[in-house]
């Protein structure tokens, strides 16, 4: 019935809001000038991404730009960067498939929950045809670069309440943060819960102060932003192998030499498997440490999750949108 595969997960594995932006676009540089490249993320500068982009990355092309990162959300909230380059007022971000969907709809196929079987298939995936033509598909319609695809963790509930999950069912009435667009909230529902929207930034507030129940997030993501100091318990649902893209302005991309295109593409690829192990090996040894820090972490009934999340993708308008056949083509990706 389900174009879906059945294999089990590989765990281990609109308009911009300015307000608080940098209102002035980037110099164009000079000949010989180095060009500045700000980027914008709602992570912090300890995040497994923001690190590896800052030093494999920032190294890879200092010969002829300058990354600027800016953490927090600081310089452009959170779901506001696309737009941001869009319109020339930032340079690189990182960005998803479920932002991404919001502008092509075709895209939010890679929002869909147990798809992607883990680290490595959604790697093979992305650097195979599949991946050229989704990318494609961005710089034609929306003027930016996709560079390279980033594993940053596969997705688990966490949760400050203590009643046990282990079916879709047991989510009833359960207030879950869910990242705020349409993919990410209908997420939340295919999973049994009660989806609430609210920016990265504000999840830890939200846990401690009860305005949610609980977050769906990787294990590294749980560790570096403290969520386990507010939250009682972790059911690994492993429901979505997560990935960010790292996104270039295509403007910049097309003012670059083909060297220097080179360079930067051999930096953003050195920069996501570096990124990529490192995400893995603490995804290895997360759940010990949560364990130590007093959590309940456990596994549901993940193949209930599994079948109605797949069920829901299937029959949801979202697939209406999805490219003709890719559900068979991902899956037979080994
Ligand atoms: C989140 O808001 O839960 C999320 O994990 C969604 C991701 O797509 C990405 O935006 C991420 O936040 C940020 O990079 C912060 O880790």
């Amino acid at each position: 019935m389900s174009e879906f595969t059945s294999r089990r997960l590989f765990v281990g594995a609109a308009v911009a809001l300015l307000a608080g932006a940098s209102m002035f676009s980037a110099p164009p540089a000079g000949a010989g000038e180095k060009i500045t490249l700000r980027f914008s993320t709602p992570s912090t500068d300890t995040d497994h991404r923001s690190k590896g982009l800052a030093t494999i990355f920032a190294d890879g092309v200092k010969g002829f730009a300058t990354y600027e990162p800016h953490y927090n959300a600081t310089l452009f909230k959170q779901g506001t960067e696309l737009a941001a380059i869009q319109r020339g007022n930032l340079e690189m971000s990182v960005t998803s498939a479920q932002e991404i969907a919001k502008q092509i709809p075709a895209w939010s196929i890679f929002t869909a929950g147990y798809l992607l079987r883990g680290a490595e298939h959604q790697q093979k995936v992305f650097n195979s045809d599949i991946g050229a033509e989704m990318y494609r598909m961005v710089e034609d319609q929306l003027g930016i670069k996709l560079l390279k695809v980033m594993y940053f963790g596969t997705r688990q509930l966490n949760l400050r309440i203590e009643k046990k999950i282990m079916t879709p069912a047991d989510l009833a009435g359960v207030k879950l943060r869910m990242p705020g667009t349409d993919a990410w909230q209908f997420l939340g529902k295919a999973l049994g819960a009660n989806p609430t929207p609210m920016a990265f930034t504000e999840v830890y507030t939200g846990l401690q102060t009860g305005a949610i129940d609980g977050q769906d997030n990787p294990l590294p993501t749980d560790k570096d932003k403290k969520f386990y100091e507010v939250t009682k318990q972790i059911v690994l649902t492993g429901h979505l192998a997560d990935m960010n893209f790292l996104a270039l302005s295509k403007k910049v991309w097309d003012g670059l030499s083909a060297d220097q295109q080179k360079t930067m593409m051999d930096a953003a690829q050195a920069a996501v498997e570096k990124i990529g192990s490192d995400v893995l090996a603490d995804e290895a040894k997360l759940v010990e440490f949560f364990k130590g820090e007093g959590l309940k972490v456990y596994t549901p009934d993940v193949e209930a999750f599994r079948t109605r999340v797949q069920k829901m993708y299937l029959e949801s308008d979202f697939s209406k949108d999805w490219p003709k056949g890719m559900v068979a083509r991902v899956n037979a990706i080994k």
